[in-house]
């Protein structure tokens, strides 16, 4: 059986790839596993210092796999906090707390959990033709994997609701225009170009990179006084790091520095 999430590293990137193709890459247990496994591999491995999370074939992700919530093969309904718990939270985290760039290409349709997942990475790219649908109300659920959050956080009430509510597919560019995501780009350029910029980022200053995404991770919940202590705090790090060295080494030598990572 070919394997539901496909990995390759390359260039320092991990690239981790949704493969359920035939069934619009939506979730069953099995891919649920193999993309946990990945993060946490990006998690383990220092040469890992990227990812880059896309979809195979015309869509992103569909979201969980309706055909495993058949209610037609009968018994109970099922315990939908408890899936919550096991599998798409545990992710969710992963790719919060993962002190590494996590680039996400949505090259097609992002639907459920497919779409908050996608919000979750920490720069997103999509192709123009991909659209981003809360298709929880068209089933009777509410949005998850972080949904509620991510699109009130980033759009404001109003948006959020409204996205969610009606469950209206909201085009790439528009997504874009609204700061939901970083940029729409021509289908072709997709890949290319989220490749490009995980690859930058693989060679860049890792820890300080990873400090950058926890502190604006941070910045929601702080108030400015505890902010201003943990930028401190991490900068007290980075500038303990060889990266650090070697980037005002490289300035002042006017060459192009060569992070290491460290
Ligand atoms: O259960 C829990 O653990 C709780 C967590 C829930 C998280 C969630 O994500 S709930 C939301 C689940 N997702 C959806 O409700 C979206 C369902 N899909 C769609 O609405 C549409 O497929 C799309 C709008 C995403 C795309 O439409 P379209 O017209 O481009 O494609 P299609 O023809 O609908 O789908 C292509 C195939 O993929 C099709 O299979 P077939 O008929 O060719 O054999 C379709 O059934 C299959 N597919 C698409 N989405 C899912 C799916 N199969 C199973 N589950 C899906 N979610």
């Amino acid at each position: 059986a070919s394997s539901t999430v496909l990995q390759a590293v390359s260039d320092g990137v991990l690239s981790v790839t949704l493969n359920r193709p035939e069934k619009l890459n939506s979730f069953n247990e099995d891919m649920h596993l193999a993309l946990r496994a990945a993060i946490r591999r990006a998690h383990d491995d220092d040469a890992i210092r990227a990812v880059l999370l896309t979809g195979a074939g015309r869509g992103f992700s569909a979201g969980q796999d309706l055909g495993d919530r058949d209610p037609r093969k009968g018994g109970p309904a099922p315990d939908l906090g408890r899936t919550l718990d096991s599998f798409y939270n545990p992710t969710l985290r992963l790719i919060r707390s993962l002190e590494k760039p996590v680039v996400c290409a949505v090259n097609g349709v992002a639907a459920g959990a497919g779409a908050n997942i996608a919000f979750a990475c920490d720069i997103v790219l999509a192709a123009k033709s991909a659209k981003f649908i809360q298709a929880f109300a068209k089933i009777g659920l509410v949005p998850d994997a972080g949904g509620t959050w991510s699109l009130t956080r980033i759009l404001g009430e109003p948006r959020a609701k409204a996205l969610a509510l009606t469950a209206e597919p909201l085009m790439a560019e528009k997504a874009a225009d609204w700061g939901l995501i970083w940029k729409a780009v021509d289908d072709d350029a997709l890949l290319p170009e989220a490749q490009a910029l995980a690859q930058s980022l693989a060679a860049g200053p890792t820890l300080g990179l990873g400090l950058t995404k926890r502190l604006i991770q941070a910045a929601a919940t702080n108030t400015l006084d505890e902010q201003l202590d943990e930028e401190r705090d991490c900068q007290q790090q980075a500038g303990r790091s060889a990266d650090y060295a070697e980037g005002v080494t490289a300035f002042l030598e006017k060459r192009k520095p060569e992070f290491k990572g460290k």
